[in-house]
C-alpha cells in the first residue's frame, strides 16, 4: 500500500471512530476553552476570602525561610510544623537548599525572605490527632517585610502553608514570585473525605501515602480506609492473626502490619488527616470466614450445608465474643474517635437451616432483615463500650436500628439521596454525602464538572437539619483499581469534591474552576503525582 493510501485509510478510520465515540457521549459536554488566567491564580480549593494585589515580590531559595513567629505557641519542638516547613520549602524551591550562597548574597528591594508561622491559641494541638471539631482556619498576609500565617491551631497552619505555596508562580524570566495577598480561610464542611478500598486489590503503603500527600494538597481531612471486604482481609490483627493469614491475598506481602498501620496514621496526622477504618459487617465479610471458624452463616441446600456462606452469623454467642475482642483491638490501633461499621448491602440469598432450634429460639425465624438489625444493634453496643463513635452506611438507619445521637449516617445510594438526607437529618443524625461522588464510575467526559456542580444542602429541610450535614466523601471502590491506576483515576477528579466541601457555597463558576483546576492539576504533576488531564492541554513541566 502506498503511504498516501495508508494515510487516507487511517484518516477514514479515525473519522469513523470519532463518529462511534460521539454516540457514547451521553452527558452534555461543555466545550472546554484553553486554560486562561483566573484572577485567583491557581488556588485550589478557593479560600473563603482572597485579595490579591498587583504588587509582586521575588523569592529565592537561598534567602527564603519559613520560621516560627516569636509569639507562636508552637516552637522548634513541634515536629509536625517543622516537617511541614521542610515539605513546603521543597515544593516551592525543589529539594536542595543552596547552602553557602545565603550568607554572601544580598537581597533585592522587593524580595520576600520570610514566612512567619504564628499559632495563636495557647494549645497548638501539635501532638494531638485531628478530629471533626478541629479548628482548621488560618489567615495569611503576604507583604513586606515578611509574610505572616496566623492560625489558632497547627491544622490551620498546615492548610495555610499549602495555600502560600499555591500563591507562588514564575515570572517571564523564571524567577519565583508572589503577589501581596490577604487571605482569610476556613472550611465550609468539617468532614472532607476520600474512601480507598484495599480489599478488592491490595494497595501498597507507598500508594496510600502518596494519596494522603495529595489529599493534603486538596485540603481533604479524612482518609476513610475501607480496609477489608469479601475479596481479601489484609489487616493484620494482633488478636486474630489467622484472619489475614487465611483471608489476605498473600499472608506476608499483601497485609498491613501494625507498623504499616501506625505509619499511615502518623503520616496522615502530620497532614491534618484523620484515618477512619471501616470494618464492614455483617455483609461483605466472605474473607473473614476463611480464618475464623463459625463466624459466617452456613447456607443450606435442603437439609445439608451447601459449603457456601452468608453474612456474619447473628445467632451464635461466639460471634459477639469475637466482635467484642476484635473491636477492642481496633479501638486501640486506630486513634480516631470514630470507626466505620459498614452495614451496607447485606445479601439475604443464603438459605438457612429452617428447622434449627437455635434459629427458632431467636423468634426471628426467616425474617432476615430483623436478624440483621438484631446483629447491628448488638455490634453498636459492643463498639460503644470501646468509647468510640461510629459511622454507618445508610441502610442501617433505613432499617430502624437505634443509633447513638452522635452517629454519622453515610448516604451513598444514588437514587433519592436528597430525600435520604432529608430523612436522616429530620431524625436528628449527622450525615455525610457520597452518593454523587462515586469516582469508581468512570465515563468519557469531564465528569469532574458533574461532581463540582453538586450542592450537598439541596434537600428540603430546616436550617437545623442543614447544620447536621458535616460533609462528604469521594469514594474510589477498588474492583478495577490497584497501584497502577489509582492515583490518576482519583486526581484531579476528587479535587472537584475538595472545592465543593471547602469553599463558599457561591463558588460555582465552572469556567473559573476549569482554569484554576487545570493549573492545580499541573502543580500536582510537578509534585510527582500522576494526576490525569482534564482535557486537551499541556503542563509547563510535564510528568517525568
Ligand atoms: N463495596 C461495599 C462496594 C460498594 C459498597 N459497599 C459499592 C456499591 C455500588 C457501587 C460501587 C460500590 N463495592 N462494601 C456500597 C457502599 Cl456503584
Amino acid at each position: 500500500m502506498s503511504t498516501t493510501l495508508k494515510f487516507t485509510v487511517l484518516l477514514l478510520a479515525l473519522g469513523f471512530c470519532r463518529g462511534l465515540l460521539d454516540n457514547y457521549i451521553d452527558e452534555e459536554e461543555t466545550e472546554a476553552p484553553d486554560a486562561q488566567a483566573s484572577k485567583f491564580g491557581s488556588l485550589w480549593p478557593l479560600p473563603q476570602k482572597v485579595q490579591i494585589s498587583e504588587v509582586s515580590f521575588k523569592l529565592t531559595s537561598s534567602s527564603f525561610k519559613i520560621v516560627d513567629a516569636k509569639e507562636s505557641s508552637a516552637g522548634p519542638s513541634c515536629s509536625l510544623l517543622q516537617d511541614a516547613y521542610r515539605r513546603y520549602y521543597e515544593y516551592m524551591f525543589g529539594s536542595t537548599k543552596k547552602l553557602g550562597l545565603s550568607k554572601s548574597r544580598r537581597t533585592g528591594p522587593s524580595e520576600l525572605t520570610e514566612l512567619q508561622v504564628w499559632i495563636t491559641s495557647p494549645d497548638s494541638e501539635c501532638d494531638d490527632y485531628p478530629s471533626v471539631t478541629s479548628d482548621e482556619s488560618y489567615e495569611l498576609s503576604v507583604d513586606l517585610p515578611f509574610a505572616v500565617l496566623k492560625a489558632p491551631k497547627v491544622w490551620g497552619a498546615l492548610h495555610g502553608l499549602e495555600t502560600f505555596s499555591q500563591l507562588l508562580y514564575e515570572d517571564e524570566y523564571g524567577a519565583k514570585s508572589v503577589n501581596a495577598t490577604t487571605i482569610s480561610d476556613f472550611p465550609r464542611f468539617a468532614h472532607r473525605g476520600i474512601l480507598l478500598d484495599s480489599s478488592r486489590h491490595f494497595l501498597p503503603i507507598k500508594v496510600i501515602l502518596a494519596n494522603l500527600e495529595t489529599m493534603a494538597m486538596n485540603k481533604f481531612n479524612v482518609f476513610h480506609w475501607h480496609i477489608v471486604d469479601d475479596q481479601s482481609f489484609p489487616y493484620l490483627s494482633r488478636t486474630f492473626p489467622q484472619l489475614s493469614q487465611q483471608g489476605a491475598y498473600h499472608p506476608y506481602t499483601h497485609v498491613y502490619t501494625p507498623a504499616d498501620v501506625k505509619m499511615v496514621i502518623e503520616f496522615a496526622r502530620l497532614r491534618g488527616i484523620r484515618v477512619i477504618p471501616e470494618f464492614d459487617t455483617p455483609g461483605h465479610t466472605q474473607s473473614w470466614g476463611k480464618g475464623q471458624k463459625d463466624l459466617l452463616t452456613p447456607c443450606y441446600s435442603g437439609s445439608k450445608p451447601s459449603g457456601t456462606f452468608g453474612p456474619i452469623n447473628p445467632i451464635l454467642n461466639t460471634t459477639y465474643d469475637f466482635m467484642n475482642q476484635f473491636f477492642k483491638e481496633i479501638s486501640t490501633v486506630f486513634p480516631d474517635a470514630y470507626v466505620h461499621l459498614g452495614g451496607d448491602e447485606v445479601d439475604f440469598t443464603c438459605p438457612i437451616q429452617t428447622f434449627s432450634s437455635s434459629w427458632n429460639s431467636t423468634g426471628f425465624k426467616q425474617d432476615y432483615s430483623k436478624l440483621e438489625s438484631f446483629y447491628i444493634q448488638r455490634l453498636l453496643d459492643i463498639v460503644t463500650t470501646t468509647n468510640k463513635g461510629y459511622m454507618i452506611w445508610q441502610e442501617v438507619f433505613d432499617n430502624g436500628v437505634k443509633l447513638k445521637p452522635d452517629t454519622v449516617v453515610h448516604v451513598w445510594i444514588g437514587g433519592g439521596s436528597n430525600e435520604e438526607m432529608e430523612k436522616v437529618t429530620a431524625a436528628g443524625y449527622t450525615t455525610i454525602l457520597s452518593a454523587p461522588w462515586y469516582l469508581d464510575l468512570i465515563s468519557y467526559a469531564q465528569d469532574w464538572q458533574k461532581y463540582y456542580k453538586v450542592e450537598p444542602l439541596n434537600f428540603n429541610g430546616t436550617e437545623e437539619q442543614k447544620k447536621l450535614v458535616i460533609g462528604g466523601e469521594a469514594c474510589l471502590w477498588g474492583e478495577y483499581v490497584d497501584a497502577t491506576n489509582l492515583t490518576p483515576r482519583l486526581w484531579p477528579r476528587a479535587s472537584a469534591v475538595a472545592e465543593r466541601l471547602w469553599s463558599a457555597k457561591d463558588v460555582t463558576d465552572i469556567n473559573d474552576a476549569f482554569n484554576r483546576l487545570s493549573m492545580h492539576r499541573c502543580r500536582m504533576v510537578e509534585r510527582g503525582i500522576p494526576a490525569e488531564p482534564l482535557f486537551s492541554s499541556y503542563c509547563p513541566r510535564e510528568y517525568k
